[in-house]
């Protein structure tokens, strides 16, 4: 009852959090979820950056829940200078920014997405149990209902252990959905382990079997951001052996950065700041970029490589194939942008400048035959890049001479009102020929495409343009592609792909969509691309046409119907369909489900595709599937 009082307080403490849970997570959808999980592994990657812990568990629940297990120091235990009669454990658990961060040295540096600490964790969950090893005692308290302490923290025994474990099971009253994708937080934690040098972080999933290799995954990397880069590039050909490396500190930061180039055409800068990825770049970026840039040039042009005459090297050509980790710490890092995710603490421009000045130079003087390498690759690049250029030009040139000039395939609309204009595009050229005949002249339009596209995530801009599919797909629409794509000249406000429910279906899908995504961004994002649902089964018995969309549907459809002649068809794929059925199911506004693409959040499914996706193709097809390119169910 003595609890009762003080209670209330606690509770007043954490009711922001469940105001506007948003301002402390994100979001509550699945990345305001899985920030939860890392909230807590921040604390103890935190504990293993101060050098006091160099494992932690995580581990999902068969029911639901979700265990943090760091060896740190373990959250403080004895009673709190400001608050007689209350541990600090529940102070650090209860109240807003008490986090880690309070009482004597402290961190000097601390990670955390926004630094809000295991208390919104708390807050936002039914219940939340933490053990502490600490002072040769183990110590337990658990909070329930959103932060409110169940009881006091206890010692319940002796241990030689030290550390400190939080179980928490987040609420489903808050969050859209509270099941943890393994898959996403696998990403994040094996990011986390590159960037903590022999942190080793163990993934558990109880959820499944245990013979299931996802049932248990350990990441521990003693190269850090060395063995990142390696990850990065391990698909791809690397131009030369080893990963350049180089460190430098300041009195309040320090820098890290490694870097390796590859016979590819993709970028893969990627930047960190307390180990949190810096999507939109900032400070530590530029300074890399621009000392990047000067480096190569002044080598090129001391070895006559780049003639007097000739114009500079751009960076984008300098950084083609090239996959580099920037990680930097610092105190009272300063995130701003769109996202919050740009670095903005000036000093760190410098000094990433200036390391990378010296020591990319001593490395380029040092590797004569690697050096050469890059910079062959660079004027390739660069060449390229005009070709490219050129290809372009004649591009747009031929779609302002002959703005009425559509590719042959496509069979247009009538219509000339985008808002009403829908582009199906449809694989086959069967399946295409049935959606000829069975759409509504006036305000769909076709385009079949054959075969697998293009891959773009690794084919070079020049020869991207030249494949006949994307040039037909860039004309239909009609806006440009990549800085040139104009939202406002796209042709049609629906682009609904069409493709086979089997796997050559879904790869092309995803091509498609990383299409999209990378040339025609705000496609995506301003909600213009859906996927069409065809059905996978008709259940016919007498006159009665049943179309089903899963095996569920399938199972209730012949209940529905009784057993009496009944018939089902599988369609395997979509030229199966008559032109009628095709109508009926999957085209017309009355009776069609459209799947909506969306990403809630661009920037980190970017981050995402550009991370993971290199040159393999199948966990590409499979990470988008599940996560980059969240589908809303949207009935139209
Ligand atoms: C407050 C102070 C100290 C450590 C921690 C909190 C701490 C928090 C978490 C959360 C998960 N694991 C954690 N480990 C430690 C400093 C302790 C000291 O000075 O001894």
């Amino acid at each position: 009852m003595a609890y009762a009082a003080k209670d209330i307080t606690v509770l007043k403490g954490l009711e922001p959090v469940r105001e506007r849970p948003g301002m402390y997570i994100g979001s509550t959808g699945p990345s305001g979820l899985h920030h939860l999980v890392y909230e807590v592994v921040d604390n103890a990657v935190d504990e293993a950056m101060a050098g006091h812990a160099n494992k932690i568990e995580v581990t999902l629940l068969k029911d639901g829940g979700c265990r943090v297990v760091d060896n740190g120091r373990g959250i403080p235990v004895d009673e709190h200078p400001e608050f007689p009669g209350t541990s600090a454990a529940e102070i650090v658990l209860t109240t807003l920014h008490a986090g880690g961060k309070f009482g004597g040295e402290g961190y000097k540096i601390s990670g955390g997405l926004h630094g809000v600490g295991v208390s919104v964790v708390n807050a936002l969950s039914t219940r939340l149990e933490l053990e502490i090893n600490r002072d040769g005692g183990r110590f337990v308290q658990v909070f329930v209902d959103g932060g409110r302490p169940e009881g006091p923290l206890v010692r319940v025994g002796g241990t030689r252990k030290k550390g400190t474990s939080v179980t928490f099971w987040p609420d489903p009253t808050v969050f859209e959905e509270v099941h943890f994708r393994a898959q996403t937080l696998l990403t994040r934690l094996q990011e986390m382990a590159f960037l903590t040098k022999a942190l080793e972080i163990q993934f558990r999933d109880e959820r499944v079997e245990p013979g299931d290799p996802a049932h248990d995954v350990t990441y521990k990397y003693t190269g850090g951001i060395v063995d990142f880069v390696k990850h990065l590039n391990q698909s791809k050909e690397a131009l030369h052996k080893r990963v350049v490396f180089f460190e430098d500190s300041s009195e309040t930061s320090e820098v890290e950065v490694a870097l390796q180039w590859n016979t590819g055409y993709h970028e893969g800068l990627h930047s960190f700041a307390n180990n949190i990825s810096t999507t939109e770049g900032g400070m530590h970026e530029e300074g890399f970029r621009k000392a990047l840039t000067n480096v190569v040039n002044k080598y090129a042009r001391d070895k006559g490589l780049l003639k007097e005459k000739d114009e500079p090297f751009s960076g984008e050509d300098i950084r083609e194939g090239l996959t580099a980790i920037i990680s930097v710490k610092l105190q009272n890092p300063q995130f701003e942008g769109q996202t919050k995710t740009k670095l903005g603490n000036t000093p760190m421009r410098s000094l990433v400048e200036k390391a990378t000045n010296t020591r990319l130079r001593d490395w380029f003087e040092e590797n004569p035959p690697e050096a050469k390498q890059v910079v062959s690759k660079v004027i390739q690049a660069n060449r390229a890049r005009l070709a490219a250029r050129q290809a372009r030009d004649l591009t747009r040139r031929k779609s302002l001479l002959e703005s009425a000039s559509m590719p042959g395939k496509l069979a247009d609309c009538s219509s000339r009102d985008p808002r009403q204009s829908e582009l199906f595009i449809v694989e086959g050229d069967s399946a295409g020929g049935s959606a000829k005949q069975a759409r509504d002249r006036e305000f769909q339009a076709i385009l079949p495409i054959r075969g697998k596209i293009l891959n773009v995530e690794r084919a070079r801009i020049d020869r991207m343009l030249k494949n006949e599919e994307i040039q037909a797909l860039i004309t239909a629409i009609g806006a440009g592609i990549a800085e040139e794509f104009n939202l406002d000249g796209v042709r049609y406000h629906k682009i609904v792909l069409l493709t086979d429910a089997d796997v050559d279906g879904a790869h092309i899908r995803t091509l498609l969509l990383t299409f999209f995504f990378r040339q025609m961004q705000p496609l995506v994002t301003e909600g213009y691309v859906y996927i069409a649902q065809p059905p996978l089964y008709m259940v016919k018995s007498g006159k009665e046409e049943i179309y089903c969309y899963n095996d569920k549907e399938r199972d209730e459809a012949i209940a529905r119907l009784g057993r009496k002649n009944i018939m089902v068809q599988r369609y395997k794929g979509l030229g199966e369909m008559n032109p009628d059925q095709l109508w009926k199911t999957t085209m017309s506004r009355e009776t069609r489900t459209l799947l909506r693409v969306t990403n809630e959040d661009v920037v980190e499914a970017d981050r995402i595709f550009t991370i993971l996706m290199g040159e393999q193709v199948e966990p590409r097809r499979q990470f988008i599937e599940e996560n980059a390119l969240a589908v809303k169910n949207l009935d139209i």
